[in-house]
């Protein structure tokens, strides 16, 4: 066992299961999770509603809350209890449309979207459900009445960061548009303890923090402990031979847990809906062994407790560099056994059909991550249900749809069969007769082929037996699909060719898509106050009627609203950058943001190289400052604790900033921030002020990229490279309200085949020479060379990621951004054009393409 899990403890009979799901009797346990009582009180069977929404009804309920949920009055409450008690107000006013659609829902027995998801990056929120709920006037004023400033409780909110970037964020705009869209949708996640580190700088380098999201109490969640269920993990498999000569399987596990739902509500926006998130929190089966407690040691008493509750501790800081760690496969399985239990025992009727349970369910995976839930439905059917295996794998193979979010090999799962077959021995031995039975099928396609055969074998030889995970979720998943356009031919073409071409109909694309109620309507007041008056509130659910605005990109006093906006926005931003970091910045220069995770292939570098290109111009005088196009640059990335160069990276940009900022001689014509901890409640921020887009990952690396979306949505312009969903942003909104530069992907393949070497590069391009030993020289180090040493080095001698190969082309395409710039109503007409050009960009459309090319198919 690895060093995350010490050897299971043993467990001990005793105390009474709050839940007993076995293979032999029925999995739950009825009475516990039905209707206490039933009677014919007329409120027994509808909820009891909260009167409509009144400045003193909102009032009356908050200083209940106060009163009755937190025990304080408003005289003597702090601002935590203010915050809790809004909250829970705000909640109330959800809750009959919850129940509602929850009996809706349950009534009508449609067909359901599980959405399968490690991660969630929601975000705050009381804005959005104040939002949702038309409330945040009539909150406001109550809140004034009691002579609370909203802002300041709202500020209180810890966001739950359950998600590490792109991945978790879109899966929570995805439960948004599908509540908005009224489709049936289960959002089933893990509720982590803690969620992605909170990111410090000391010394210029990160130091990561725990997230106690939970620490002040969290308004938005129902715990459901009587809707418990069991998780095996460990042990053995049996096998027996009825008398009609029928093999039966059964898996004995050796230790287990119990996961407890969360319930949180996901509202549509204010159509009445409102759908249900729920994350898995994991306990121990035992609180603690009372025989060792009362022998006296109390460690190994509450041992048992701990390494359970370790199971949902912690979300893994990994973005696409997979450790192969144990816990996280225990992650894995615990959410995906809760959440298939959940459905099939607790959600269907109780005498429901399994053969027809593709007509209720369609598991969407979100990545490899869930992709063990494909042998544990073959496993629930076969050992537990009593399918024949061929039945079962029709069954599963209709259940299921795999959504792939990365292009980076390293990225792609695989787990060692020593490990899976330690920790699910069962499901190991259902994914080797799944692949027998498919590489069956590879022969008679392919005769003669084993090359074939061994390249598509979801159990892969070396370096180590291992299961490839998305090779799995593509044999078993009824469709497999990309994130944008080109990511989708390239998953196709360069990921899974031979997949792709023996089923060919599997493979679809459906571009990634941002929620505009959170994007826009919440995150920028002033631009949908615009908007909204200009064109109707229509575009807020259906995003396409942003084209409306097109004819007044030419109108002049609109584009001087438009710049009003984005002048505000700034203003709003730099506010709060000065009593969040004590930035001081520039209200008037054009304002660059590059805000993602800290990735060599999202090439932070070379915008770090074009800043200190910038500097040099101006300090060597090459360029005189009324030349100048003032510039602040924003950067806002986390880095995996143990991606080491990322981290020399943060670094070096904290460096160069120090000393660009400090520099009298460039004072007010460029300067560089870099807030700590990015966040979802940051970017609300920093998006809707962004004058520039930075969206410069080497082509055929970026997957979709969904910031590029929300900046453009947001009337930014873009400087990005032919990569991910920039290109269908920059055939949407015209080549001429876009800045492209750098090779495409099919440049890219080139240029490697040819044998690709940074020195020369370096050697020939005198400007890049400049700037790379300007950063070498150790000037924005205190004259320590070696502290740059390991960026310089790589740049030079690796450049993995093509960094300088694109660089002149990235500067010629930054001259170009400060030239536009300059010319400030043509600039307005491009930004007005990429919101009006950007409808397709929601999630709502997203949602559509999923349903129609996926869901119901
Ligand atoms: C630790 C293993 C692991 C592997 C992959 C963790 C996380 C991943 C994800 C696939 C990383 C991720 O978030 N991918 C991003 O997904 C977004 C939504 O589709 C895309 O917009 C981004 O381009 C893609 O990088």
């Amino acid at each position: 066992m690895s060093e995350n899990s010490p050897t299971p403890p043993v467990v001990s009979d005793g105390a009474p299961q709050p839940v007993t799901v076995s293979d032999e009797s029925p999995s739950t346990d009825a009475r516990r999770i039905g209707p206490a009582f039933r009677t014919s009180h007329p409120l027994a069977s509808g909820p009891v509603v909260q009167p409509a929404p009144t400045v003193d009804g909102f009032v009356e309920t908050f200083l209940g809350e106060l009163n009755y949920g937190q025990g304080t009055l408003l005289s003597q409450s702090t601002l935590n209890d203010q915050y809790l008690a809004l909250a829970r107000t705000v909640r109330r006013y959800l809750m009959a449309d919850w129940l509602e659609t929850g009996a809706r829902r349950r009534h009508a027995q449609q067909k359901t979207v599980g959405y399968l998801s490690a991660e969630y990056l929601l975000g705050r929120q009381l804005g959005n459900n104040l939002l949702a709920t038309n409330l945040q006037d009539v909150a406001e004023e109550a809140m004034r009445r009691c002579g609370i400033d909203i802002a300041t409780l709202r500020a209180q909110e810890v966001e739950p960061g359950l998600g590490n970037g792109g991945l978790g964020r879109l899966a929570a705009c995805f439960v948004d548009s599908l509540a908005t869209m009224d489709v049936p949708t289960i959002g089933y996640g893990i509720r982590y303890e803690y969620g992605i580190f909170r990111q410090t700088f000391e010394d210029d380098r990160q130091v990561e923090l725990p997230d106690s999201w939970l620490s002040l109490g969290s308004p938005w969640e129902f715990p459901h402990p009587e809707r418990q269920v069991l998780v095996g993990f460990g042990g053995s498999t049996e096998t027996s031979t009825a008398a009609d000569g029928t093999q039966h399987t059964r898996w004995v596990p050796d230790w287990t847990v119990l996961g407890m739902p969360y319930h949180y509500m996901v509202p549509g926006f204010r159509n009445g809906v409102v759908n249900t998130l729920r994350l898995w929190s994991a306990r121990a089966t035992h609180a603690f062994d009372l025989q060792i407690f009362n022998a006296g040691d109390y460690t190994q008493a509450v041992r048992a407790q701990t390494f359970a509750e370790n199971i949902s501790k912690v979300l893994y800081p990994e973005d696409s560099t997979p450790q192969g760690k144990e816990l996280r496969l225990q992650q894995q399985y615990f959410f995906v056994a809760c959440s298939l239990h959940d459905f099939i025992d607790n959600t269907l009727p109780a005498d429901f059909d399994l053969h027809r349970l593709p007509e209720r369910i369609v598991f969407q995976l979100n990545d490899t991550h869930p992709v063990i839930a494909i042998p544990e439905l073959m496993r629930i059917l076969v050992d537990r249900k009593g399918f024949a295996w061929d039945e079962a794998w029709e069954v599963t193979q209709r259940c299921f749809a795999y959504t792939c979010h990365t292009l980076l090999p390293e990225a792609l799962e695989v787990w060692s069969v020593e490990l899976l077959g330690r920790l699910l021995p069962r499901h190991l031995e259902i994914i080797y007769r799944i692949n027998e039975e498919f590489l069956e099928q590879v022969r008679e396609a392919f005769p003669g082929d084993e090359m074939r055969v061994r390249r598509m074998s979801v159990i892969a030889e070396h370096p180590e037996r291992s299961v490839r995970m998305a090779y799995l979720a593509t044999v078993a998943g009824a469709k497999v699909n990309g994130v944008a356009e080109l990511h989708s031919q390239l998953l196709r073409d360069k990921v899974l060719p031979d997949f792709s071409q023996l089923w060919p109909e599997k493979f679809t694309n459906v571009t990634n898509g941002v929620t505009p109620r959170r994007f826009v309507r919440l995150a920028n007041r002033r631009l949908s106050e615009l908007l909204t008056d200009t064109i109707g509130e229509g575009w807020v659910t259906d995003l396409d009627r942003l084209r409306e605005l097109e004819p007044y990109a030419d109108d002049a006093s609109f584009r001087e609203e438009f710049r009003r906006v984005k002048r505000e926005n700034k203003e709003r931003l730099y506010r709060l950058l000065a009593v969040r970091d004590g930035l001081r910045l520039p209200q008037e220069a054009m304002l660059d943001v590059m805000v993602k995770r800290l990735h060599e292939y999202k090439r932070q570098t070379l915008k770090l190289l074009h800043i200190v290109s910038l500097y040099d111009d101006l300090v060597s005088g090459r360029v005189a400052p009324e030349e100048m196009t003032p510039r602040t640059v924003v950067f806002g990335a986390k880095a995996a604790p143990g991606y080491h160069l990322a981290k020399e990276i943060i670094f070096l940009v904290n460096s160069v900033a120090g000393v660009v900022n400090a520099d009298p001689r460039v004072q007010g014509l460029l300067s560089v921030a870099f807030p700590a901890n990015y966040n979802v409640t940051l970017a609300e921020k920093l998006i809707p002020a962004a004058d520039l887009s930075e969206q410069i990952s080497l082509a055929g690396k970026e997957a979709s990229g969904t910031g590029n979306m929300k900046f453009a949505l947001n009337g930014a312009l873009t400087i990005g490279t032919d990569d991910g969903a920039n290109v269908e942003i920059r055939r949407l909104v015209g080549d001429e309200n876009f800045f492209l530069f750098g090779m495409t992907e099919p440049e890219v393949e080139r240029r490697r085949a040819a044998g690709y070497t940074p020195a020369e590069v370096y050697e020939t391009t005198p400007a890049l020479r400049r700037t790379i030993d300007l950063v070498a020289s150790g000037h924005f180090t205190g004259g320590d060379r070696q502290a740059v040493a390991p960026v310089v080095d790589n740049l030079l001698h690796e450049d993995a990621f093509m960094a300088l190969a694109d660089f002149s082309s990235y500067l010629e395409a930054q001259s170009r951004v400060d030239a536009a710039y300059a010319d400030p109503e043509a600039w307005t007409r491009s930004a007005i054009l990429n919101v009006a050009r950007s409808g397709f960009f929601s999630s709502d459309r997203s949602m559509r393409d999923y349903l129609e090319r996926i869901w119901h198919s």
